[in-house]
């Protein structure tokens, strides 16, 4: 098949699950064709079968806000045209899933052909961004005119329908996946723990410290465990609320041991040395970089909120408590850290279950299937 991806380029869930979608749909001999306004960040350089197609918004003095959506929609229609492909596969509805609408009727009307969209919900497009007043509209067109819907989680399919009033839309379930060989705890050797010395555990967070990931309350959880557990915490990724994290370790008094390590792309390395994850958001769709934990062996101590659930296993890979209860996930954090045999029944446990529920290749097929099934 010939297959368009358009993803969110940056760091972000959404963007990583389209790449390595799209690397592996390469891999098994699809041609892949990423049109983006910029080279998606978990993207290499060059991998047979792959290309890459910039929008490019140019500049008007008139526009202060540069139509990009127009802009996507016309490079969509060429390289269509110019690559026959035959999908159009979106993530994240807005404004993804309209441009490539506006790209198929183009099509549909000047050249009479049919290309079409499959259109993957990831999170906030649905659960935030999508429920305001200023997009709900154009979010639920774009939701219904896809030919083809998918959602990375129950609780996200479950959200459309009623936040959308599209009972009828058919949105089928595909969870995020890993790929096992690269989120291995075996595989690496020291990096971060030579430099926090060997007695000291590891907590990490990995996100791209927007308000919905509450970065506060992860320095909060730490601090308190930091009172019984010589530890460190390691926030990897940037954004808005950095300073949020950075102002509440100087209130706790840890700034010392928090360690902010910016935006890195390959964090399988860095996981493998994780003695734990924290996830402590208002609201998650799935939550990819639990899963990437999980796989590496890290528990994740996290809220109880939206398609978290479906990720961990409460009790046995994490522990999940109420959004906001800081010292919930504290006291859950230290039941796991001070006890060396639950902490190796807990990490090997994740690293199983992450494999046999999501590993790459079985969710990758999934999708070839959902493909073919919409291409008749
Ligand atoms: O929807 C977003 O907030 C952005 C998106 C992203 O690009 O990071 O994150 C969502 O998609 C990820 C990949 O499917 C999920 O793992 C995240 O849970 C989800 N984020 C939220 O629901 C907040």
């Amino acid at each position: 098949m010939k297959i368009g991806i358009t993803c969110y380029p940056t760091y972000g869930g959404s963007g990583a699950v389209a790449t390595e979608l799209g690397i592996a749909l390469a891999e098994r001999g699809h041609e892949v064709h990423f049109i983006t306004y910029k080279q998606p960040f978990r993207l290499p350089q060059f991998l047979p079968n792959v290309y890459f197609h910039e929008v490019d918004v140019g500049r008007y003095p008139l526009f202060e806000y540069p139509p990009y959506d127009l802009a996507l929609a016309v490079r969509m229609h060429e390289v269509v045209r110019a690559h026959n492909l035959d999908i159009l596969h979106c993530h994240y509805a807005i404004p993804h899933a309209t441009s490539a609408w506006i790209a198929k009727e183009m099509l549909q009307r000047e050249h009479g052909r049919d290309i079409r969209v499959i259109t993957t919900l990831h999170g906030t497009d649905i659960t935030i961004v999508g429920q305001d007043p200023s997009f709900h509209a154009i979010t639920k067109f774009s939701i219904e005119r896809s030919d083809a819907l998918t959602a990375v989680s129950q609780y996200l399919r479950d959200e459309t329908q009623r936040a959308f009033g599209c009972a009828g839309c058919g949105i089928e379930v595909i969870h995020n996946f890993i790929d096992p060989e690269t989120y291995d705890r075996a595989r690496y050797g020291p990096a971060l723990r030579p430099q926090f010395g060997d007695g000291r555990r590891i907590l990490m967070h990995v996100s791209n410290f927007r308000p919905v990931k509450r970065v506060g309350d992860v320095v909060g959880i730490y601090a308190r465990v930091a009172r019984e557990i010589p530890s460190v915490l390691v926030m990897v990724g940037d954004g808005p609320d950095r300073v949020v994290a950075e102002s509440e370790a100087r209130r706790l008094g840890v700034e010392r041991d928090v360690h902010f390590l910016g935006k890195i792309d390959a964090v399988a390395p860095l996981l493998a040395e994780a003695d734990l994850f924290l996830l402590p958001t208002q609201s998650e769709s799935f939550g990819l970089s639990a899963l990437e934990a999980l796989a590496s062996g890290a528990p994740v101590v996290g809220s109880r909120a939206g398609g978290l659930v479906e990720v961990v296993t409460e009790g046995v890979t994490g522990v999940l408590c109420a959004v906001g209860d800081v010292d919930g996930m504290a006291a859950g954090a230290l039941g796991i850290l001070s006890d060396r045999e639950r902490w190796q029944h807990m990490s090997d446990a994740a690293a199983r279950d992450a494999r046999a529920r999501f590993s790459r290749d079985e969710i990758v097929e999934r999708y070839e299937q959902f493909y073919r099934a919409h291409l008749a």
